[in-house]
């Protein structure tokens, strides 16, 4: 309030606290806690006190000052600045925390708890950070994983899989969803959804999904898992209905050179992001419309739904749940639709978009 700003400028400590609110704010940026908590009860303290504190023993004495940051009480006194604070802006951390999140599976708050710990570069990364496996693969893939797909090698990779899908199982579909189904110039990852005729759960798909992926994996196609998820439907540990990995294309089989006993090197194939998802019959329209996106397209359909009176999510589309007290959910709500994909856009009256006309 106006109350306390006035004190502020009557404390004789105002600039101290001024510098140190800055440092503090610079901390809360970068996720140190530990000196946020420092330096908000020495600012705090210092808020207390009615004369002016000059000196680095002064500054000791108080209580919640410890030695370093007295020494930088003293240092703002003397020359109403602090060092630590100007190199702080210097550093361009904005630059650092993008190339971290860039990271396949990295958020902020890993980042900046990377960036607290004094981490500038994948180097320092690979060197002195303890990293989970997926960080390990996003860090010594980065290039590759941050760079899109055109559409003709999304096609390709998507057609290599269905070749080996309809091998092991002639009666499963698969398609190429997310962007590519959009018609993007080029794609993020590759996005396959997998259906069979005549199923009411992914768990019916499951063993497929599972020989799919190894005989992927013995072909070289499939290079890393980074998550393979299960059935929330069933909520135990059981088959995978969802998996995310890399992959690559393999080279055409190379055929023996006349003459010639050293075959020109191949270049390395570019990793690249995939993800399965298994989906029953039953709600194929809903999962091709969640899996088709765009995510924002997605949201304002979900709320469009509520707005009617109606759920919608990759399941299917619901009459609006009962809730009891806490919103707890009383019951699923009635299926009004899955297996169609025109007609949950029926239903919720809104006329049919194309997948190119998805964009948002
Ligand atoms: N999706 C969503 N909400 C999210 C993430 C995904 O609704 N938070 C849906 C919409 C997406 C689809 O899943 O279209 C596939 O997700 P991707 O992250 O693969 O996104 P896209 O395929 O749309 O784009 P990209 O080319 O980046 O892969
Ligand atoms: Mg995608
Ligand atoms: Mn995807």
């Amino acid at each position: 309030g106006t109350l306390d700003k006035s004190s502020e400028v009557q404390n004789p400590n105002a600039r101290t606290i001024e510098v140190l609110q800055s440092m503090c704010d610079y901390y809360t940026r970068i996720n140190d806690t530990w000196r946020t908590f420092a330096y908000r009860k020495a600012i705090a303290t210092l808020r207390r006190q009615s004369v002016k504190i000059t000196t680095e023993d002064e500054a000791y004495r108080l209580p919640n000052i410890g030695r370093r940051l007295a020494t930088k009480i003293e240092e703002i006194v003397s020359t109403n600045r602090l060092r630590r604070l100007e190199y702080a802006h210097d550093e361009p951390l904005d630059q650092v925390l993008e190339t971290f999140l860039k990271i396949y599976g990295v958020g902020t708050s890993r980042a900046n708890k990377w960036i607290a710990k004094g981490f500038r570069t994948l180097q320092d990364l690979k060197d002195k950070a303890t990293l989970t496996t997926n960080q390990r693969i996003g860090i010594d893939h980065y290039d590759d994983l941050n760079t899109r797909i055109p559409r003709s090698e999304v096609a390709a990779l998507g057609q290599y899989v269905k070749a080996e899908a309809y091998k092991l199982e002639p009666a499963v579909e698969l398609l190429i969803g997310g962007s590519y189904r959009r018609g993007a110039p080029s794609s993020g990852d590759v996005d396959i959804v997998i259906t069979k005729k005549d199923t009411s759960s992914a768990s019916d798909l499951a063993p497929f999904l599972e020989d799919l992926i190894r005989a992927l994996t013995q072909k070289g196609f499939l290079v890393a898992t980074l998550a393979a998820l299960h059935s929330h439907r069933t909520g135990k540990d059981g088959p995978g209905s969802k998996w995310h990995g890399c992959c690559v294309l393999p080279p055409p089989t190379p055929t023996p050179a006349v003459g010639s006993s050293n075959p020109p090197p191949q270049p390395q194939p570019i990793w690249r992001r995939i993800d399965f998802l298994l989906v029953p019959e039953s709600e194929y329209g809903a999962a091709l419309i969640y899996f088709t996106g765009n995510d924002i397209f997605n949201r304002s359909l979900r709320l469009l739904a509520s707005k009617k009176g109606m759920r919608l999510n990759q399941r299917g589309l619901y009459k609006e749940v009962l809730r009891g007290r806490a919103r707890a959910k009383v019951t699923e709500g009635e299926l009004l639709e899955g297996r169609d994909e025109r007609r949950i856009f029926e239903i919720l009256g809104v006329q049919w978009r194309e997948p190119s006309e998805r964009w948002c």
